[in-house]
């Protein structure tokens, strides 16, 4: 499959975000349908260490069983340790310069907010665009001014072919917006941790 339809519907999380067991929301999301998960174990209580691993692997081996691409947010030891597909940075993470030299084959992905981020990033390394926060969320403490959908529209007429994926207040109901300015897929927290309904709320995304 095509990165950009590998992308189509993906899940970003960790312990933090759930209020149970992680490994059985990431199911429940598998079961509606997502294409992807990004394991980022971070804000308040968020776990450390050897726990950080240890549940990363959990939910690793979850996506190998079902084929879901597996991304880490930042961390690039559990790149290596968890075997993941991929990692997903922002601009104050390991450029993917230097990402690109440690794994030459890896996913890499990048947030970009604005066009400032996007000038001063080598693109020639990078598999996908993270575009947002798109709409106000209360899931990142730190999150950027909202950008609006626009910004995918604006980042796909500068890059017509690059896998893009919008982030930050996407739910059941604006995704299709999303979708419809240009973008390959959503990346969402909230909207599939805080369901009702997962598999449903998946369906609807
Ligand atoms: N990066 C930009 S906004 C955001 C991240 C990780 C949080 C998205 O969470 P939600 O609940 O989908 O708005
Ligand atoms: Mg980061």
């Amino acid at each position: 499959m095509k990165m950009a339809s590998r992308l189509r519907k993906y899940l970003v999380m960790g312990s933090v975000n759930c209020d149970r067991d992680p490994a059985a929301v990431l199911l429940e999301a598998i079961e509606g349908g997502i294409t992807a998960f990004q394991y980022r174990e971070k804000g308040r209580g968020a776990l450390q260490g050897k726990e950080k691993f240890e549940l990363g692997m959990r939910l690793r081996s979850i996506c190998k069983e079902h084929e879901v691409l597996f991304i880490v947010n930042d961390d690039i030891d559990l790149v290596e340790s968890l075997e993941a597909d991929g990692v997903h940075v922002g601009q104050d993470d390991v450029s993917p310069g230097d990402l690109r030299k440690i794994f030459p084959e890896i996913v890499i992905g990048l947030s970009v907010s604005n066009w400032t981020e996007v000038e001063k990033s080598p693109m020639e390394h990078v598999n996908y665009l993270g575009a947002g926060p798109l709409f106000p969320t209360s899931t990142k403490a730190d999150a950027k001014r909202p950008v609006g959908p626009l910004w995918i529209k604006e980042l796909r007429g500068e890059f017509p072919s690059m896998p893009i994926v919008g982030i930050g207040g996407i739910n059941c109901k604006n995704a299709h917006a999303i979708i419809s300015a240009g973008a390959d897929g959503v990346a969402v927290i909230s909207a599939i941790t805080q369901a009702e309904n997962i598999p449903r709320s998946v369906k609807q995304l």
